[in-house]
């Protein structure tokens, strides 16, 4: 299934969609993601509550052409038969779907396989379990998402990087929730321990809802690039 071992993902800027019309502002799609990626998105995310399962199929070959071109891995939110039906790259998976053993059984070894954790407790689970990388959150309350179970800000996503890295895990790590081009050095920084720091951070909508999704996903890439001003 994957091209790509998932010990080599680059997690810098992951872009997870949104197919709700407004956040797209009307636009398809498929082109706000290659735009994003040629903005330098590194990992992409197929995130839709909405459509039926024939459209899901429908949309993710179509990201998936585009994504592949790029050499970028596709990830399919909840929806391990999606992923299989299209053959990309892995899925992400929260508290509430398939568990994590049984998906990696369905999707096998090479697949990507995130899972969303909110807890010291959820975070050790999915490490044991064998996630490739964690979305840790919520950082920071977002109209996106609004059901969500805990805001855990910076504080709480450093305490779960301190847990799993002293348990000598190195997991990969992304969080997400509300994060911009105004906070997401101070996510970084703030998240981070001298043990462990992460990966990349994890955008909906200051990516897809941007009136210029590649020039946004430039403006982020390189501020989770360098170095924070307050460093
Ligand atoms: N999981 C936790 S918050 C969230 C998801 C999918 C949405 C994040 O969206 P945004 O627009 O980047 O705040
Ligand atoms: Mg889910």
């Amino acid at each position: 299934m994957a091209y790509q071992d998932p010990k080599y993902v680059d997690f810098s800027l992951y872009l997870v969609t949104d197919s709700t019309s407004a956040i797209l502002r009307d636009r398809d799609l498929v082109e706000v993601v290659e735009a994003a990626i040629e903005g330098g998105v590194t990992i992409v995310q197929y995130r839709d509550k909405v459509s039926d399962t024939a459209a899901l199929v429908s949309t993710a070959k179509k990201l998936h052409n585009v994504t592949r071109k790029h050499q970028v891995p596709l990830l399919i939110n909840d929806r391990i038969d999606v992923a299989l039906a299209v053959g990309c790259e892995g899925v992400h998976i929260g508290q509430d779907d398939l568990d994590l053993t049984s998906a990696r059984r369905l999707l096998g070894k090479e697949a990507i396989i995130g899972v969303t954790v909110t807890t010291i407790a959820e975070a050790q689970k999915a490490c044991k379990d064998g996630a490739n990388y964690l979305g840790i959150g919520t950082v920071f309350a977002t109209p996106t998402k609004t059901n969500t179970k805990d805001i855990i800000g910076t504080a709480g996503t450093k305490e779960i990087l301190a847990a799993i890295a002293k348990e000598g895990s190195h997991v990969a790590t992304v969080c997400i929730g509300g994060i911009n081009a105004s906070n997401v050095q101070r996510v970084m920084y703030q998240s981070s321990s001298p043990e462990k720091g992460l990966d990349g951070v994890a955008i909906v909508s200051a990516i897809v809802a941007a009136k210029d999704p590649k020039h946004a996903s430039q403006e982020l890439l390189k501020l989770v690039k360098g170095n924070p001003p307050f460093n």
